[in-house]
């Protein structure tokens, strides 16, 4: 399929999604929305892929809603935009699809991640950012509430008084102190970020990559389960696994001291 608001590419196992609106630091149109979950969908029909890294184009990573949008504009004698609707067609599908995708995915936070931005990068497994980028909790300046999944995120990663501060006061996290916080993984210097993306996503192509997508429905599980709920949860992840040629090709490594050559299976 073409593209026009992002850029879609897979190469040796890694599809890598860049947001293309890099003059309104890369925000989300019902436009870009769709072709995201095109590419998402492509993602999850093609065996090849191993891994996604979602970044963007020029100085973002992404904005949020694109406010000069039409659609959310208020024109005088008109209902006002149901934002209710919105999330309901456009930010929680995406967020579903990144969640249930069958890769592990990257969110390689290249600038500022602003409102649903921010929300956007944290739905992702593993986020890794340049120290020059920063987190913003943009909504409580507009009239709004973290969305996209941010009310879910930031309390299980940052504890409840942290994200209250950020969604209350929304001012720029820095990314070297967001990882400080652990409400992401990793702040690289700005010159050895490329380096540092490619390198995370080539050792994910070629990991176990059934295992790492149980790992996060388990991991995201927990907070709703008991304890006896989430031990029954990993004993049928385990049984499954367990039987999978990952799993018999990884002993096999480890027993003949050798790398392993995971499929994916
Ligand atoms: O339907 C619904 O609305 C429901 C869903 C809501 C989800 C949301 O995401 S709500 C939150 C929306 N996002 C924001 O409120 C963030 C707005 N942007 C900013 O606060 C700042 O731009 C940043 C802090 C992200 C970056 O600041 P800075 O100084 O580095 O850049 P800038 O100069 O503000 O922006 C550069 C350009 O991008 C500028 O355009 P111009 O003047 O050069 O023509 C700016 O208007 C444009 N831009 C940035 N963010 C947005 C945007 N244009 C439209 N929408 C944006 N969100």
């Amino acid at each position: 399929m073409a593209y026009e608001h992002i850029l879609y590419a897979v190469q040796s196992g890694v599809a890598r999604i860049t947001l293309n609106r890099p003059d309104k630091l890369n925000s989300f149109t019902s436009a870009m929305h769709a072709e995201l979950r095109a590419a998402l969908d492509e993602i999850q029909a093609d065996r090849n892929v191993r891994v996604l890294v979602l970044t963007g184009a020029g100085r973002g990573f992404c904005a949020g809603q694109d406010l000069s949008d039409p659609e959310v504009q208020f024109v005088d004698g008109q209902l006002p935009p149901d934002m209710g609707d919105i999330v309901e067609r456009n930010y929680k599908p995406l967020i579903l699809r990144l969640q249930n995708l069958r890769v592990p995915t990257i969110a390689a936070v290249n600038g500022v991640a602003a409102g649903a931005g921010a929300s956007l990068a944290l739905a992702c497994d593993l986020v890794i950012a340049t120290k020059s980028a920063s987190f913003l909790q943009a909504f409580s300046k507009i009239g709004l509430i973290p969305d996209t999944g941010g009310t879910w995120f930031l309390p299980q990663r940052v504890g409840m008084a942290r994200a209250m501060g950020l969604a209350l006061l929304a001012e720029k996290l820095p990314a070297q102190k967001a990882a400080d916080w652990g409400l992401i993984w990793s702040a690289i210097d700005d010159a050895e970020f490329v380096a540092a993306v490619d390198a995370l996503a080539q050792q994910l192509a070629v990991a176990p990559t059934k295992a790492l997508v149980r790992t996060r429905q388990a991991m995201h599980a927990a907070p709703g389960n008991t304890l006896e709920q989430q031990l029954s949860m990993e004993g049928g992840f385990m049984r499954e696994l367990g039987r999978s040629p990952d799993y018999i090709e990884g002993v096999a490594a480890f027993m003949g001291k050798r790398a392993p050559r995971f499929t994916g299976n």
